[in-house]
């Protein structure tokens, strides 16, 4: 009993140490985010939403980039796991926003009237001047019009104070602005959030589209939430679609909007024109086959 006590106790003392450690490592990667953002290192690059049975591009979900200088192009996981929780997210957040609103100005140069949607965690939500700053950022590009930025919000716990959070989304939604909710399914209560919340859109979970073709349960719950969402008015998008076959049972179940690496990957803005030309002039991936 006695060992079991001092064993006990070492753990507690070891976690303790460990969790001291984490968090002393994530306050310094923070601050070389936070470094990084000044320095202008990090970039959007966006990934196309399509139509399946058009092949017509739809919108585009834009993607943060860190333009490391030692080590190269690292992806949002490498990042966004060290600025959760605290003030670096809120400011990484107001930066994706207000870099959305440059590509969305890019775009109506280039005479392009698509959406974009960006990743905002839903902190944002529970912030009481968020409203009044996003509808200072849209003042601010009188000439895009509200409906092409597409907040696209993750489900966590945030969320979970849904007279809030569906007083937050309506008056985001009163901006003229469209809410999708992200990575559906990987969270609780996900049914509830479909009754209760506003929104326009919400993005089905990579984990549910990887094995629907082999797991028939998962496959039951895509349909199940793709006939709910409908009834609620509120679109469904596939993400991480990777095969035709995948497009295929989107579709037979009434989803016809996806976005993956079959369509494209994240790319650089510049990349983007270019790939929607060669698209215009190739025949495009579509189910009509
Ligand atoms: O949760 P969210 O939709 O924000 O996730 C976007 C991430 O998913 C990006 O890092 C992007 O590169 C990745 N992604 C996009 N499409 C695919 C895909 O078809 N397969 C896989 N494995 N990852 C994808
Ligand atoms: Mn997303």
């Amino acid at each position: 009993m006695y060992q079991a006590k001092q064993s006990g106790r070492n753990r507690i003392e070891a976690f303790d140490a460990n969790e001291d450690r984490s968090q002393r490592e994530n306050h310094i990667k923070g601050q070389r985010i936070l470094q990084g953002l000044h320095h202008h290192e990090f970039v959007l690059h966006v990934q196309p939403k399509v139509d399946m049975q058009s092949g017509q591009v739809i919108g585009v979900e834009a993607l943060a980039q860190w333009q490391h200088p030692q080590q190269g192009l690292l992806t949002p996981q490498h990042f966004l796991p060290h600025i959760e929780g605290g003030e670096l997210e809120l400011a990484f957040g107001q930066w994706s926003i207000m870099q959305a609103l440059d590509i969305l100005e890019d775009f109506q140069q280039q005479g392009l009237s698509l959406p974009v949607a960006v990743n905002l965690s839903p902190t944002h939500l529970q912030h009481s001047h968020f409203t009044q700053w996003m509808a200072s950022q849209l003042q601010a590009h009188p000439r895009i019009p509200p409906r092409l930025l597409d907040l696209e919000i993750t489900e966590n716990a945030a969320l979970h104070d849904m007279q809030k959070m569906s007083q937050v989304l309506k008056a985001l939604r009163a901006l003229g602005l469209n809410i999708s909710l992200d990575d559906f399914g990987t969270g609780y209560s996900s049914l509830t959030y479909l009754s209760k919340l506003p929104l326009d859109s919400l993005k089905i979970d990579r984990s549910f589209v990887c094995d629907m073709l082999t797991d028939r349960a998962h496959r039951a719950i895509v349909h199940g939430v793709i006939t709910m969402a409908s009834s609620f008015g509120c679109k469904v998008i596939a993400e991480g679609v990777e095969s035709h076959e995948q497009c295929a049972c989107f579709s037979d179940m009434g989803c016809h909007w996806a976005q993956g690496f079959y369509f494209a990957r994240p790319m650089a803005v510049e990349d983007f024109y270019r790939w929607l030309q060669t698209r215009e002039q190739t025949s495009q991936p579509q189910l009509a086959s």
